[in-house]
């Protein structure tokens, strides 16, 4: 039917896709732009085509380019791993009016679970719970406090269009509420090109668990368990495990049965994964996720399926050959993302050049990575490097594998979460299994102890730039001389930095900095685009006021006063994009 798979996608899951395809026989052909010449899925491929420039928009976003270079490239079918264009209906057709296999679900399955209030109606159409509220957009404010006074605050406005916590705004009191709306409408409008909001009573302690499952294209489908994906911070998923410790065998089969019926009832073909919010015993369907996921892989392992060459059997048209009865978990198994970022500092993304590079091995350690020794990472696209996950006969043996392979994993030259994971791994709470989402933001210590843990930086002039202190600089904007000051991650100075004076060992206390500088700047710490510009020169502002909107992976960011000020000039403007470290408005003192 099909012999080559194009896989429309880049890193460790492009990768994956095509050991896979390897495995079954099937040619790969990987797609990359202009930032991705040097990446390990292009070597990894038997062939491959540049699609175009480094932004993903004109790339690995760009529809007719990838079907066109999937013609011309000969392939028959293809995967489109997850992120990008994974859930991209207009892509999924546009693949199969090329004459080519989408591996993945119809269009029409993903876009009746594309819009969350239609996939709470599905849900509510099939028998699944969903968490109490709307089942339709709502415009009018007296409609959210109506439902306010219906469930009890807090309540969580929602975007129609949204997953991951983007348009999502918990509010506690009536009052917030037209505050809440507008904001969650502007991210939403902005990540989603979709303003639409709806609402639900919001569950305070809840664990993330989602359901896997695979459908053929004859109407049989089973599913995989569930994965408990309660470690995140912001909505970016940390730890995953499988399976759930929260989970009888009983909670299980019902679940899985319940996410069966509503993948059934709206068509649905392929791996895909239903999200449940779980608490005090009871599950309420969240949103559906129709790709192939990050963490897939902890399914793997407990189930001993291949949930990525199943994709493609499927695609193949092969009718199902597992049996649910047989589908039982055996053993344990933990994912932790190995993202280039720094725990100790919001886990804002420390993109750079991985150095000495060694993954772990051993008994019950598998490693899906995208990057190798002496790889510099492109700044254009996300900062997962890789996934570890280790398995074992119970949790406690999974837990202790995964100990002992971060402690193996030696990533030179980039900050990366293998020290939180060392941190979260070893935690009590995760130690006895009680998480809920808010495990992170409940438990600080996890990053005191994730920075304690952080190897030293290395002061070879081979090493990894080591955490930079703040630094003063003498800017000249439109020939008038500032003093600014940088705090965090900002651009190097071209030149080596001299020692500054007083600042032995480099260091330099933070509020020093800013009282030696009596005029500093605001200092842009994420790479993004510029949203709102609410400074303007000569006003006057008051610590912690909203001056800038950064949007960044498609959230807001605020950039707020550090402290209050006149604004001497704006160097940003709505529209442009700004670099880390970027100094969007210089400031004085009063
Ligand atoms: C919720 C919730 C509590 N109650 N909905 C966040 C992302 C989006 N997919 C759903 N999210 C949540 N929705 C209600 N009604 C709590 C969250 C939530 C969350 C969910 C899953 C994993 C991590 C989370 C972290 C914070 C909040």
């Amino acid at each position: 039917m099909f012999d080559t798979v194009l896989i429309a996608n880049r890193g460790e899951i492009a990768i994956r896709v095509m050991r896979a395809c390897r495995e079954l026989g099937l040619r790969s052909i990987a797609v990359y732009s202009e930032a991705d010449r040097d990446a390990p899925h292009v070597a990894y491929a038997d062939a491959a085509f540049l699609l175009g420039p480094a932004p993903s928009a004109e790339s690995y976003l760009n529809i007719p380019r990838i079907v066109e270079v999937a013609r011309q490239s000969g392939a028959g079918a293809v995967h489109p791993g997850y992120g990008f264009l994974a859930e991209n209906a207009e892509f999924a057709r546009a693949v199969e009016a090329a004459g080519l296999v989408f591996v993945g679900p119809p269009a029409e399955a993903m876009e009746r679970m594309g819009g969350k209030t239609a996939a709470r109606r599905e849900a509510t159409a099939a028998g699944v719970p969903v968490v109490p509220g709307a089942l339709e957009p709502i415009e009018e404010l007296d409609e959210v406090r109506r439902l306010g006074a219906e469930f009890g605050y807090p309540i969580a406005i929602k975007a129609v269009g949204g997953g991951g916590g983007r348009g999502l705004r918990v509010v506690r009191d009536p009052a917030e509420i037209a505050d809440a709306f507008a904001s969650a409408r502007r991210e939403a409008e902005v990540a989603f090109k979709n303003g639409a909001l709806y609402v639900e009573k919001y569950l305070d302690h809840p664990r993330h668990i989602e359901i896997q499952i695979l459908a053929d294209a004859h109407g049989n489908a089973v599913h995989l368990g569930e994965r408990d994906c309660s470690v995140q911070r912001r909505h970016q998923k940390l730890i995953e495990e499988a399976p759930s410790p929260a989970l009888s065998p009983e909670l299980r089969a019902e679940m899985g049965a319940a996410a069966v019926r509503l993948a059934q009832s709206v068509g649905y073909v392929s791996a895909g994964t239903l999200e449940f919010l779980f608490q005090d015993g009871q599950y309420y369907f969240l949103e559906m996720n129709t790709r192939i996921q990050v963490e897939h892989t902890v399914t793997e392992q407990v189930y001993g399926v291949d949930l990525v060459k199943a994709q493609l059997r499927v695609a193949r048209s092969e009718p199902l050959w597992l049996r649910q009865a047989d589908l039982v978990p055996r053993g344990h198994a933990i994912e932790c993302r190995i993202n280039a970022e720094d725990a100790a500092h919001g886990f804002r993304p420390a993109l750079g050049t991985v150095g000495a590079y060694r993954e772990p091995a051993g008994p019950g350690v598998r490693v899906d990575s995208g990057v190798r020794a002496d790889y510099t990472i492109p700044p254009f696209y996300d900062s997962l490097l890789a996934k570890l996950v280790t398995y074992g006969d119970s949790r406690d043996e999974a837990i202790a594998r995964m100990l002992r392979a971060l402690a193996e994993y030696e990533v030179g030259g980039l900050t990366t979460t293998i020290p939180f994971h060392r941190a979260a791994l070893d935690h009590p709470v995760f130690r006895a299994g009680e998480l809920s989402v808010n495990f992170i933001a409940q438990h600080p210590e996890l990053i005191e102890r994730a920075a304690a843990l952080a190897p030293a930086p290395v002061a070879s002039a081979e090493a990894a730039e080591p955490p930079a202190p703040p630094r003063n600089f003498t800017v000249e904007v439109n020939g008038r001389r500032f003093g600014v000051a940088v705090f965090g991650a900002g651009p190097a100075p071209a030149a080596a930095t001299e020692p500054q004076p007083g600042a032995a060992n480099g260091r330099r206390p933070a509020k020093k900095a800013a009282m030696a500088a009596q005029v500093d700047g605001v200092i842009s710490p994420i790479q993004g685009r510029v949203a709102a510009v609410r400074a303007e020169a000569g006003q006057q502002v008051e610590a912690g006021q909203v001056l800038f909107v950064i949007e960044a992976m498609k959230m807001e960011n605020e950039i707020t006063a550090p402290h209050a000020g006149m604004i001497a000039e704006v160097h940003a403007q709505v529209g442009g994009t700004v670099e880390a470290g970027a100094v969007l408005a210089t400031f004085s003192k009063l």
